[in-house]
């Protein structure tokens, strides 16, 4: 029996998001008429703040070898879904990039690099971030940092869903290192080999933070304005 795109694509815009990512998983094996429903539900959406439903779509085109996808991502959406705001000119293409192919390893670096460039450039220097630098971190970088991180991870890595577990845990520590996989009993995670660099990880895993120095970073991030008022 022919399949209903139309159903499809009906089913797409009305239904809950884990219904939505089952019918993305579908309608991306079922070829162009598939992609293509991918594609207008993707332009539907395109005024509302991007989720990682519209990261697992970009995904999908992207990789597709299917051209008119990537000539349709390259007309409407030429650096990614997220709108990349900076309060500081901060140049984050290349952190989309690495996020929309999946490389969570090289974009952690690139957060770490990115964060510090925020900093200025003694930290950029130093390669770590004083907590006195990440409090004064402009809101809207953060913001965009956490919506990549967020949305092209199924909603699983970012600071905010980090914070979100720490808080639910209490702000215990080391309840949220066991949780993000960052402790095992009272062994900590090797960098980079004991990390796990994709999506089967805990949630949370990802970004890291080197607590070498000590939690006061975190802490910092964790207690940000940014987190609060969420516009983006
Ligand atoms: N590393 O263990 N980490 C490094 C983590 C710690 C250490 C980088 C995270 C604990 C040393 C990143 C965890 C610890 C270096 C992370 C972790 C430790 C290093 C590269 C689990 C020993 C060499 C970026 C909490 C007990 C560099 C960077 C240096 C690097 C991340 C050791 C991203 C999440 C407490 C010796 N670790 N790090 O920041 O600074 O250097 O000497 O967190």
């Amino acid at each position: 029996t022919p399949i209903d795109f139309s159903a499809l694509r009906l089913q797409l815009s009305s239904g809950s998001e884990k219904v939505q990512q089952q019918l993305i998983q579908q309608l991306a094996t079922l070829g162009e008429p598939g992609l293509e429903v991918l594609m207008d539900f993707l332009l539907q959406r395109r005024d509302r703040l991007p989720t990682w439903i519209d990261g697992k779509i970009y995904q999908i085109l992207h990789r597709s070898e299917f051209s008119p996808a990537r000539e349709f991502l390259q007309t409407h959406f030429p650096a990614g879904i997220v709108t990349l705001r900076s309060q500081s000119n901060i140049d984050y293409r290349t952190l989309q990039q690495l996020l929309i192919e999946g490389d969570f390893q090289a974009a952690d670096r690139v957060t770490l690099q990115k964060l510090c460039e925020l900093a200025g450039s003694t930290a950029v220097q130093r390669k770590w971030l004083y907590f006195t630098e990440v409090e004064r971190f402009p809101i809207l970088d953060l913001q965009t940092v956490d919506t990549l991180w967020s949305v092209y991870s199924e909603g699983k890595f970012s600071f905010s869903v980090q914070r979100g577990l720490w808080l639910a845990l209490g702000k215990n520590w080391e309840k949220l290192w066991a949780k993000i996989g960052w402790k095992n009993g009272n062994t900590w995670t090797r960098y980079p080999d004991g990390f796990t660099w994709n999506l089967d990880a805990p949630v949370g895993h990802l970004p890291l933070s080197n607590q070498l120095r000590g939690n006061r970073a975190i802490a910092a991030l964790f207690s940000h304005p940014a987190w609060e008022k969420r516009e983006q």
